[in-house]
């Protein structure tokens, strides 16, 4: 027994099984039923108590052995074969990398800024939460305006009344109220709207607005920045025309097209034929709104504009759905990546 033993303990030494039916076949050479392991076990049943104790034990040994060596290889032998049945596609594109590109709004809020940082105006900006005062009432506008309605503004508190800014003129007033002409200044920031969201509106969007006040500025002196402004942005041969506005806050109040920037003026569908597109609202600061910030309308003038980014980023990128500038759509997004 004690030979027999030490055989296949020798033979267990040198196993090896490239593939699973080898493995398979060790498997019956020695745990089979006709297995000389298997054999051993029925020699064992014919020995004495004694002898039993000690054969037994080493044969059961040698049995876990077997079955040790069989699960392991089994599991390397099956782990190989999956790996050479992966195929690799070698012809498949690599995946882009995309580095990080900005928001289309920044790029455009950032080329107004350098357009109009060329020609001297600061920057400017502030809360977005604001009170009556800096919102409305400075401003111009009448106790009974409609912009002053639920329907039209978020209230936060109401008496005294707290609103999500509906334009960055509030930041206008602070700096009004704060400084001493001569004041030449941008106002870039998020406003909001009570308003459904669709495609071509939003509860908030981006404004730049503009402000110059010194002595003797005048209505020609804003049409002359406004020319150049849209001449920057656009295509130089760009014509501007002011046509007569209301605002509470300006007066004269005037609204701003460009020539269409698809069509050269001839007519498209996109200026429904006129030729001309809205681009943003202007005046001369209204001398109500100089009072009420302690600059005196008699010694000082200044002309004031708004636009929408959104709006101008529309017109730059042909985009026509106002909500995709929330949703952070990768595929979007990335269609800005190379622009600045
Ligand atoms: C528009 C029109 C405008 C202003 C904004 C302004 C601010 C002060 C005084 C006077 Cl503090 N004016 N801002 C003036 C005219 C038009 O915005 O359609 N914006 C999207």
């Amino acid at each position: 027994m004690q030979e027999k033993i030490e055989k296949i303990k020798q033979e267990l030494a040198n196993l090896e099984a490239e593939n699973i039916t080898e493995l398979e076949k060790i498997r019956i050479y020695f745990l089979g039923k006709k297995g000389i392991l298997t054999a051993l076990f029925e020699e064992l049943k014919l020995l004495q108590p004694e002898e039993k104790k000690i054969y037994g034990k080493q044969l059961n040994e040698l049995k876990n052995q077997i079955q040790y060596f069989i699960n392991s290889k089994k599991r390397e032998l099956e782990l190989k074969s999956a790996e050479s049945q992966t195929k690799i596609d070698f012809t498949r594109p690599a995946d882009i990398f995309h580095p990080s590109s900005l928001h289309p709004i920044n790029i455009v809020k950032n080329r107004i800024i350098n357009i109009f940082a060329r020609i001297g105006f600061d920057i400017a900006e502030d809360i977005e939460i604001e009170d009556d005062w800096h919102n409305f009432t400075a401003l111009n506008f009448p106790t009974d305006h409609p912009a002053r309605d639920m329907q039209d503004t978020f209230f936060i508190e109401r008496d005294p009344d707290i609103v999500l800014r509906t334009h960055t003129s509030s930041v206008q007033i602070r700096i009004m109220e704060s400084q001493k002409p001569p004041i030449r200044y941008i106002f870039p920031g998020r406003v909001y709207r009570n308003e459904a969201i669709s495609s071509r509106s939003h509860v908030f969007f981006h404004q730049v607005e503009g402000l110059y006040i010194d002595y003797n500025v005048s209505f020609a002196d804003l049409k002359d920045t406004l020319e150049y402004l849209a001449q920057s942005l656009f295509d130089p041969s760009t014509k501007i025309r002011l046509r007569p506005s209301y605002f509470p806050f300006t007066e004269p109040s005037a609204e701003m097209d460009i020539s269409c920037n698809l069509c050269d003026g001839d007519g498209c569908s996109f200026c429904k034929n006129t030729g001309w597109v809205e681009i943003l609202g202007c005046g001369m600061v209204h001398p109500n709104v100089l009072n009420n910030c302690n600059i005196d309308p008699n010694i000082f003038s200044g002309f004031a504009f708004g636009l929408g980014i959104e709006r101008i980023t529309n017109l730059l990128f042909s985009i026509n759905d106002l909500r995709l500038f929330s949703e952070n759509d990768l595929n979007f997004l990335h269609l800005f990546s190379t622009l600045e």
